[in-house]
């Protein structure tokens, strides 16, 4: 595997279910695997889980990890071809991505879209510099369209506590105070459609999705008819991709709580995380038993280094 940034770069999701559960039961038994391997994790956006998650899963794999945070401490970057760089960037990527290639055999970045230019951010700008200079394999941890780790974790944490055999999945938008990238909801559709589960969207409307995601899914405007029957309730926001970047409401109303939960078949509640609570989703959803944020966290490790052991794979 040389790149992953989407779930058509994983395969078959059955075969990556399989390699997933065989990493969770034995992180450390593919130690050899990254011996004297080096992977560099590059953020432009901060990060909690991403940034522990996958040096976890390079350690547990026995790599040597280093993590570049661009904006604190590095060269501001230049990302623009054939421009005079007399402003405040020193450096142009495409230096700085050949230079990182050299010090490292996987890359990892997060680039989140930057909403000034919704064709740059939809044709994936920076992660493809870093694909087209860098020379080696590289691991979307979240790019302007898409999260794919985050999407393989879920997909992993649904197959652990679903109770029937093809669950019925619900991604409802939720409120939030600030314009929110689209790319944890395009991910989560993506992989939905692929896997085998009962697949509804519900936001108001003006939050479509864009159609190269959605096609084919079902999308409901009423949430709470959206939530019957639902055995996994993936809360998110996102602003809007019509009106590109905008946050065009903020209603409580779309807000996860006890009451909608209820219309629910016992559902279990997911998120990304970071959490706005209150916003997104009341305290009494998140910290009930259903609630399955932490578990879904706790299997970032897995799909990171189920990434990461393929990519190793290929390398030999
Ligand atoms: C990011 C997003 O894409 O929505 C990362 C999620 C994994 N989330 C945020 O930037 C949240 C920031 C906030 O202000 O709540």
């Amino acid at each position: 595997m040389k790149r992953f940034l989407k779930v058509d770069d994983i395969g078959d999701l059955k075969q990556a279910l399989k390699d997933a559960f065989e990493v969770k039961k034995n992180p450390y038994a593919f130690q050899e695997l990254g011996k004297n391997k080096t992977i560099i994790l590059v953020f432009f956006n901060s990060s909690l889980r991403t940034r522990l998650s996958t040096q976890k899963a390079a350690m547990n794999m026995g790599m040597n990890v280093m993590v570049l945070d661009i904006n604190n401490g590095a060269w501001k970057l230049e990302t623009e071809q054939g421009v005079i760089m007399d402003g405040d960037k020193p450096e142009h990527i495409k230096e700085a991505v050949p230079v990182i290639g050299q010090y490292c055999d996987l890359i990892g970045v997060r680039s989140f879209a930057t909403f000034e230019n919704k064709e740059d951010d939809y044709s994936e700008k920076i992660i493809n510099q870093f694909i087209q200079y860098s020379g080696v394999p590289v691991i979307s941890l979240e790019s302007a369209t898409r999260h794919p780790l985050q999407s393989f974790a879920d997909l992993v944490t649904i197959e652990e506590h679903k109770t029937v055999d093809r669950p019925k999945v619900v991604l409802t938008w939720a409120p939030h105070p600030r314009a929110l990238p689209q790319a944890v909801a395009n991910s989560f559709t993506e992989w939905m459609k692929e896997a085998d589960v009962e697949f509804v969207v519900t936001h108001p409307k003006g939050y479509e999705l864009s159609d190269e995601f959605t096609e084919g899914v079902t999308v409901e405007y009423d949430q709470r008819k959206a939530f019957e029957g639902a055995d996994f309730v993936y809360a998110k926001n996102w602003s809007s991709f019509s009106d590109y970047g905008k946050v065009l409401s903020e209603d409580k109303d779309w807000t996860v709580d006890e009451e909608k939960m209820a219309l629910t078949n016992n559902g279990k509640f997911m998120h990304c995380l970071p959490v706005r609570r209150n916003m997104i989703v009341t305290d009494g959803v998140i910290e009930s038993e259903n609630s399955l944020v932490i578990q879904e966290a706790a299997n970032r490790v897995v799909s990171a280094q189920t990434v990461i052991k393929r990519m190793l794979e290929s390398l030999k």
